[in-house]
């Protein structure tokens, strides 16, 4: 057999996008609560009210980068409609959503908790209803066997840090977080053995992510340099609270190909490439990279340190390293080479790839590759905690959601995965399907863009009443599981 025995199949979800209940049981808000549904290149927008109280709209870009106005706040108006406020309503539904996992089988679920719901206001008052919430939810998954995998941070913030601090663009956001990672650490030490500090950590950008209001290079680095000390310092706290933690960084890994042989755009495909390294480089290895050093003085670009960050990022590095795969991309110097239409980021079309109903493309060999890549450079286990396929299902006549679009998408990157670990050895301990229950798409804000086994009845105009159905993937993924990935022909 080729996964080790033990390997870590399931799903995943976020809180902003899965959870909902954004103002139940004493949670306070969070940046996503003032983002509204946006569509297939239609963007979200940020609602904020300005210092004189002049109440505002700025559209997130595909980079989630804002900017919203120097001293604004976040602000929730009238009759708009707010993905994140009910999401896909985990916070009632999370007993039913669990025995659907259980159903299929699974070892394992990746999820993500509300900062805000532990933390209201992201400082140092503990809402212990928050923490019972959790609590449920851990039991409840290990009462059948799953065993969670908790994402610390996952696209989002308590809302009083990005209005009062700037986000992480604040030094003494550092120790806020630290203070809510040492609460869920010592509550769940005995629950939570896998955990990751940050979501995609090498995305993350603006107002709705970092709580940042001016998304400059500068103040983007300054921030993500408070990100990186936080997350090793979690690392220390983490294994100190418990040696057993298995604690993770994650990365979301799009390999760029050179559109030709042209070494020009090999070239660029190496610097492509860097806008994910670097932040495996930090957290892997330990240290600032040299083509990262030349970039900020190339831009004039100052980091502020205090004196031992540099040896924190050093002594704490992760014990594996998450990504998720979606999607790979091109790199070109040609000006008249061809973009994709996908409103994620600006790519390049594969001539010998098709993409999604989103423009994401379709490239399940790109995961053997990403696999390679970052084994052959790093040599720690990996864990793919992200793939699936975003995608309009339809209910038929009879009930059925036939989605055999998933099914081969997820088929072909699990037989590519296997292939990694069969034929070229990679340490690979598990993969989650993203979105495993029907979630609002980050991007977009949409509920149409789905990428469940089990479908939710919610929509985008906010009609829906959260009744789950199995979708076709859900047998198939369940013989995959139960084969330990050997039967992927079977539903
Ligand atoms: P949606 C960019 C590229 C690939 C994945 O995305 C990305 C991003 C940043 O948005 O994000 C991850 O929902 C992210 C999830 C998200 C998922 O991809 O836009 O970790 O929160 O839902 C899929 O289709």
């Amino acid at each position: 057999m080729s996964f080790k025995e033990d390997f870590l199949w399931g799903g995943a979800t976020a809180a902003n996008q899965h959870e909902g209940g954004y103002n139940k049981g004493g949670r306070g808000l969070s940046t996503f609560d003032v983002v509204t549904g946006g569509g297939y290149k239609v963007p979200r927008k940020v609602t904020f009210k300005t210092a004189n109280g002049k109440i505002g709209a700025v559209p997130v870009d595909s980079t989630m980068t804002g900017p919203v106005p120097e001293n604004s706040t976040g602000y929730i108006k009238e009759n708009t409609y707010y993905p994140s406020h009910e999401a896909t309503d985990f916070y009632h539904h999370w007993k039913e959503d669990i025995a659907l996992m259980a159903k299929m089988g699974f070892k394992c679920f990746r999820m993500s908790i509300s900062w805000s719901r532990i933390c209201p206001n992201g400082m140092y008052e503990i809402n212990e209803e928050g923490l019972k919430f959790y609590d449920l939810i851990f039991d409840e998954l290990l009462k059948f066997g799953i065993e969670p995998v908790v994402t610390i941070n996952h696209f989002e913030m308590p809302m009083y840090l990005a209005d009062h601090y700037d986000g992480w663009l604040s030094r003494e956001v550092i120790d806020f977080f630290l203070f809510y990672t040492k609460t869920i650490f010592e509550r769940y030490k005995n629950k939570v053995k896998y955990w990751m500090t940050f979501n995609e950590i090498n995305v993350l950008s603006g107002w709705c992510q970092i709580g940042v209001h001016n998304n400059n290079p500068q103040n983007l680095y300054q921030a993500h340099h408070h990100i990186f000390v936080a997350s090793a310092k979690a690392v220390k706290l983490g294994h100190q609270i418990n040696p057993n933690f298995k604690i993770g960084m994650m990365v979301s890994y799009t390999p760029s190909y050179p559109m030709t042989c042209k070494p020009e755009d090999v070239m660029e495909a190496i610097k492509f490439n860097r806008q994910k390294e670097f932040y495996m480089d930090v957290q892997v290895r330990g240290y600032y990279p040299e083509y990262q050093l030349k970039k900020f003085e190339r831009e004039n670009i100052h980091i502020k340190m205090e004196k031992d960050d540099l040896k924190i990022i050093e002594n704490e590095t992760v014990d594996y390293i998450g990504f998720s795969y979606y999607m790979s991309t091109v790199s070109s110097t040609d000006p008249n080479a061809k973009k994709t239409e996908g409103n994620q980021f600006i790519a390049y079309k594969n001539p010998y790839l098709k993409t999604s109903n989103w423009g994401w493309t379709v490239d399940p060999l790109g995961l053997r590759i990403a696999l390679n890549q970052i084994y052959d450079r790093y040599h720690k286990p990996m864990f793919i905690v992200e793939n699936g396929l975003g995608a309009k299902d339809v209910i038929e006549k009879d009930g059925t959601i036939n989605d055999d679009y998933r099914i081969e998408y997820l088929k072909n990157h699990i037989k590519a995965m296997k292939d990694a670990v069969e034929l070229d050895g990679v340490d690979l301990i598990g993969y989650t399907v993203w979105g495993c229950i029907d979630i609002v798409s980050a991007g977009t804000g949409e509920m149409k863009k789905r990428y469940g086994l089990v479908y939710v009845n919610k929509h985008d105009d906010g009609s829906g009443d959260f009744s789950r159905i199995k979708k076709k993937s859900f047998n198939w993924y369940k013989n995959v599981i139960q084969s330990n990935g050997e039967s992927l022909d079977n539903y």
